[in-house]
């Protein structure tokens, strides 16, 4: 067995473990982040559990964290006493990004986790199979119920030879991504292994299974081996280490080689992380803004790595440096040994250890102005600025084009000098900001702000349907199309019915109206319809509003999910379909339930022209049961 099937075996609760088959696996850790979180525990709270079953459970604050109001202050009380009433862990804002710290902390070899976030499968590095998943999915794995997803297809990346100078991780998987595009993992888990994956430390190979989420993919994995050893002991975890290597001829179902040798500073460019093109090719381009961090690229070895780069230089004159370390510990470590004080004696504005501007919560480019990020992700306006100009690499070429105020290929800069930090014998570690659950839960009272609003519920799916198509998109719609982020939206995140107002605000501001004076209705999408993130808001909002099918020619593999949780029914059809129905058509369901219920297939007519059609629903008979109950709270209920 490869190493992703031996942690599937272990932890196989029903299920074949045919590529394709729906199965169920036991989960051992949550994490939850607070812009996901707080639905998540809502939903976990109606469950009616006394406390949580899994081995353990983390609720992390880094989203939500500029308090322009009362919002997220209020979500934040409400966080931390939910989760020292639930037997719950608690990571208070200010001590890092939630996979930053996962990875240091609490990721365990062999172990699986369950995240209400897209990310977290950067625990995957440690050789732990961590999935992305929508946070009514984490409620249940905190109340003890098994995980189910589709088998996947095991794909082996191996990595060949030594990267060359200049080269990092970062260029590793934008060169993954350059090859698979961002819907080329969907279905898949991706294993690493190969003679180049030794030299490749705990932090590196994060960078890479963080950003496996940006080619659709189910999880990404290493190998537990001695760099897994060395990164645990230094983190004061030596206990938690165990060896989990693939067999010999082990067997896997796709297979794509890397070599490492040849590969050269990447970039993605404007607006999609699989829009990559070698640094070389785009030279030159003038940039106004670089920010190094979120949970891509925080680690105390991407930051060292910008300090010595930045060593005695200062930002280009036009440049604005935003830094956000990935955690506390990273922060304590760099203003202990002074690479702290490099970067802001070169002019680094230090910011928060949170996601900061990542999701928008601040540091929006200026209009027009071209942005460097270490981040993963560029979808448009995701900054916070209409048509930004997002450009995805390393925390090495990030550093140096600071300094050039123009984007440089940084192998010229370290020419003579290692592009690597070692990793260091041990780190700092002080856990004080992370508050374990009460000893007295029955004295706990939960604190609920006023913004924070039950759940939404939806009845049982219509026995027959007659809607409207509100919007017809195009392919690779991202859940920040469909439910955006941001400072002013995100704080909202706990209240349905007014975040249900920026529902695709950024694509069509009338969707919400539209779909309210309409009694709700159908979206039709194209291609990996719902990639990107985890949160379940982009399917709870639309239900909210009355969206009661999505029609597209795929989807991603959470927001599927998503989709069916809340009781909107995905349904996909093929090109010539999607291509002779247009927005505003009017379509009549004329059995759907029965259809869900009996067939894998609906039948559907448009009204005006009397065509018909069959869209497919793939669905389990689990699922099926979900959406015809109208969602998966109704089936908790019902249990
Ligand atoms: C993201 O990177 O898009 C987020 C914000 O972390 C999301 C979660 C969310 O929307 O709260 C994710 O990746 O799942
Ligand atoms: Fe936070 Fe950005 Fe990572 Fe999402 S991708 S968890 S917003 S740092």
């Amino acid at each position: 067995m490869n190493v992703a099937q031996k942690l599937i075996s272990s932890h196989l609760v029903s299920g074949d473990m045919k590529p394709g088959e729906e199965i169920a696996i036991s989960i051992d850790q949550t994490l939850t982040q607070d812009a996901t979180g707080t639905m998540a525990y809502l939903e976990f709270e109606a469950m009616g559990v006394p406390k949580v079953k899994t081995k353990l459970s983390v609720s992390y604050v880094d989203h939500n964290t500029l308090q322009t109001g009362f919002e997220n202050a209020d979500d934040h009380r409400f966080l931390q006493t939910i989760a020292a009433k639930y037997s719950i862990y608690f990571s208070k804002p200010g001590n890092g990004i939630c996979h930053q710290v996962h990875l240091e902390r609490f990721a365990k070899p062999g172990q699986t986790l369950l995240g209400s976030d897209s990310h977290t499968p950067n625990a995957g590095a440690v050789g732990m199979l961590a999935i992305g998943a929508g946070g009514l999915n984490v409620a249940l794995a905190m109340a003890g119920e098994p995980f189910y997803l589709v088998m996947p297809k095991i794909v082996r990346v191996t990595l060949k030879g030594k990267c060359r100078k200049g080269v990092t991780a970062k260029d590793i998987i934008l060169a993954v991504l350059m090859r698979l595009t961002v819907k080329g993992g969907v279905g898949k888990i991706i294993e690493y292994s190969g003679d180049g994956i030794k030299n490749l430390t705990v932090p590196e190979r994060a960078t890479i299974t963080n950003m496996g989420a940006e080619l659709g993919a189910t999880s990404s994995i290493f190998p537990s081996d001695e760099q897994t050893n060395a990164f645990l002991k230094a983190q004061k975890r030596g206990t938690d280490w165990t060896e989990i290597k693939p067999d010999a001829g082990a067997i896997y179902d796709e297979e794509i080689i890397v070599e490492l040798g040849k590969l050269e500073p990447l970039v993605a460019t404007p607006s999609s992380p699989d829009n990559v093109k070698r640094v070389k090719e785009i030279e030159g381009t003038p940039v106004r803004q670089v920010c190094i961090g979120s949970c891509v690229n925080s680690s105390y070895a991407d930051l060292m790595l910008a300090a010595k780069i930045l060593k005695k230089h200062k930002v280009h004159p036009d440049v604005s440096l935003a830094i956000s370390p990935g955690s506390r510990q990273a922060l304590r470590m760099i203003t202990e040994n002074g690479a702290l004080s490099d970067l802001v004696s070169a002019g680094a504005r230090v910011l928060e250890c949170a996601c900061g501007p990542c999701i928008g919560m601040g540091q929006a480019p200026a209009t027009g102005a071209v942005s460097l990020r270490t981040f993963n992700r560029n979808f448009p306006g995701r900054s916070g600025t209409a048509g930004d100009q997002v450009y995805l690499c390393s925390p090495l070429t990030a550093a140096v084009s600071a300094i050039t105020g123009k984007i440089t290929d940084p192998r010229d800069w370290v020419k003579g000098q290692g592009s690597r930090v070692k990793l260091p014998d041990k780190f700092i570690v002080d856990d004080s900001m992370i508050i374990p659950p009460a000893k007295k839960p029955e004295k706990i009272t939960v604190e609920r702000g006023p913004n924070i609003k039950p759940l939404p519920v939806r009845g049982a799916l219509e026995e027959s349907l007659k809607a409207k198509v509100i919007l017809k998109t195009g392919d690779n719609i991202t859940t920040d199309d469909i439910m955006p982020a941001g400072a002013k939206i995100l704080p909202l995140r706990s209240n349905i019915p007014a975040i249900s107002e920026f529902v695709f605000s950024k694509v069509d501001s009338t969707f919400p109206s539209r779909a309210k004076s309409s009694g709700g209705g159908i979206v039709l999408g194209g291609i990996n319809y719902g990639q990107g993130s985890s949160r379940e808001h982009a399917a709870l909002a639309p239900m909210y509003l009355g969206i009661k099918i999505v029609l597209a020619k795929s989807f991603a593999r959470i927001h599927k999910d998503n989709l069916i949780n809340f009781g909107i029914l995905p349904l996909t059809v093929p090109s010539d379909v999607y291509d002779s129905i247009a927005q505003d058509t009017e379509l009549e369901f004329p059995h759907l339930a029965k259809d869900v219920r009996e067939s894998s297939g609906v039948a559907f007519i448009d009204i005006k022209t009397g065509k018909k059609y069959k869209a497919e629903h793939g669905l389990s008979e689990r699922q099926r049961k979900i959406v015809l109950a109208g969602g998966m709270l109704n089936c908790v209920k019902g249990k």
